[in-house]
């Protein structure tokens, strides 16, 4: 097998074919749904690689095509699925109607292979979102079944021309290109870090170029659909600043730091980005820098510089503190953890059984969902979530149906008031509280989004009436 540092070292040439962002194109049907269909497909990943990899895709593209429609309006797309097992999607960070969640066991029955299910629903804020596969996602999105969802403010605040979406995925594949699919299920992943992949693509491509023109802005929309790879990104060269988390507008731009840029799995960045010259961004691991895709400025040919009208901040409910009602949740289990008495379907775990089922990780002692949520709230009721990483590993915290604010995190001196997020990371031993208003009627999903994590056990869900 190529090991991490060569496979992520063949990102460090970069391509001298310039990449603009890729067209995306879709068959809407005679009744209006876009048709999304799951299959398999092949790609050329590895570009010094023997052979194209086995995909599984939407319309035998990688990322999926990407849906872009205006803040308000409504999304009919058709799944069909194509595939050998069955599937679902989620709408990631959508603040979406419960029944259209697409989670697999608890908002729908899953697609089975032949079937089709027909999503139907309102996107309300502008941002930069995702969908992917929400039944077994540990192997779908592994596999390549995912795409952007890009909601434009009803005045878009940059054209096309410079409005760039970047999504970043991490493979693992074997020596000839191929996926490594012998790796999938690893219970030796699923107790540590998660699968991390050993070479990255952009926009399902081999470290591309991106033509800016000299001075101008773009809003450049990075996405991190890896299962477990948290990206350190190095932007140094970028001039600009950080314009929303997880698709929420900041109120204020915050500067680009000097440190790498942490964007965990399911979370976006969205930068305002005005180059002078040539920049690459580059994953920071290890000590290593690799340059996965560059920015290449040219001249604007003394057009005039078009002025910018920064974005607005959407206006989602602000949690009431005062009148919250806190729940904490314990994070256990994994490699190196403590032992923690855990409960799957009911009963308590033991010696083989841990292996058997794969469940190593609990939430308050429970491995995966339970019959009964961890809270039920009333409509409107402001929650708050105490979030204690009993475990050696870091985690990326997924909300369903509500964005939250961080506001406490142990140890921390960054100011994150002013930042909407969907999907939070959580530092070994760390302790997190979120806040929300728990405005969304329905069974939501709170899990890690380190899709082994969550297929092993850290998955949990709770209730709005
Ligand atoms: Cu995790």
């Amino acid at each position: 097998m190529i090991n991490r540092r060569q496979m992520l070292a063949l990102t460090g040439g970069i391509a001298a074919v310039a990449a603009v962002a890729p067209a995306f194109s879709f068959a809407r049907a005679s009744d209006g749904f876009f048709e999304i269909t799951a299959g398999p497909a092949k790609k050329k990943l590895y570009t010094d690689g023997d052979v194209e990899a086995d995909l599984w895709a939407y319309n035998a593209s990688n990322p999926g095509p990407q849906i872009r429609v205006k803040a308000g309006e409504r999304v009919k797309v058709r799944l069909i699925n194509n595939l050998e097992e069955p599937t679902s999607i989620h709408w990631h960070g959508i603040r979406i109607q419960n029944d259209m969640d697409g989670v697999a066991g608890l908002t729908q029955d899953p697609v089975p292979p032949g079937g089709t299910f027909e999503y139907d629903f309102v996107v309300p804020d502008a941002g930069t979102y995702w969908y992917h596969a929400h039944n077994r996602s540990w192997n779908q999105v592994a596999r390549g079944l995912y795409g952007p969802l890009i909601v434009e403010e009803v005045e878009p605040a940059f054209d096309r021309d410079h409005d760039i979406t970047v999504v970043i995925d991490d493979w693992r594949l074997r020596d000839d290109g191929n996926l490594d699919l012998e790796s999938l299920g690893n219970l030796m992943d699923w107790s540590h870090a998660g699968r991390l992949g050993n070479y990255l693509t952009v926009n399902g491509d081999s470290a591309p170029v991106f033509p800016l023109k000299r001075g101008e802005a773009y809003r450049v929309r990075l996405i991190n659909v890896a299962n477990a790879r948290v990206m350190e990104i190095g932007a140094d060269g970028a001039e600009g600043s950080i314009l929303a988390y997880d698709g929420q507008t900041l109120p204020e731009p915050e500067t680009i730091p000097s440190d790498p840029l942490l964007i965990g799995p399911a979370q976006r960045m969205d930068l305002l980005i005005r180059a002078d010259k040539d920049f690459p961004l580059q994953l920071v691991t290890r000590g290593d820098r690799f340059s996965f895709v560059e920015f290449s400025v040219k001249d604007n040919e003394g057009a005039a510089v078009a002025e910018v009208k920064l974005p607005t901040a959407g206006t989602l409910p602000e949690p009431d503190l005062s009148s919250a009602s806190t729940y904490t949740l314990e994070m256990t289990g994994g490699a190196m953890g403590q032992f923690v008495e855990t409960r799957y379907n009911g009963k308590v775990l033991e010696g083989e059984d841990f292996r058997r089922t794969g469940q190593v990780w609990a939430f308050n002692g429970v491995a995966n969902l339970s019959d009964t949520p961890f809270f039920s709230a009333k409509q409107g009721e402001t929650i708050v979530v105490e979030v204690r990483n009993e475990t050696s590993f870091v985690h990326a915290m997924h909300t369903h149906g509500h964005h939250f604010r961080v506001v406490e995190r142990e140890g921390s001196t960054v100011d994150e008031s002013a930042r909407w997020r969907d999907t939070f990371l959580i530092g070994p031993s760390q302790k997190v509280r979120i806040a929300f208003v728990a405005d969304n009627p329905g069974k939501w999903l709170f899990h890690c989004h380190m899709l082994e994590h969550a297929a092993a056990g850290m998955n949990t869900w709770f209730e709005v009436a």
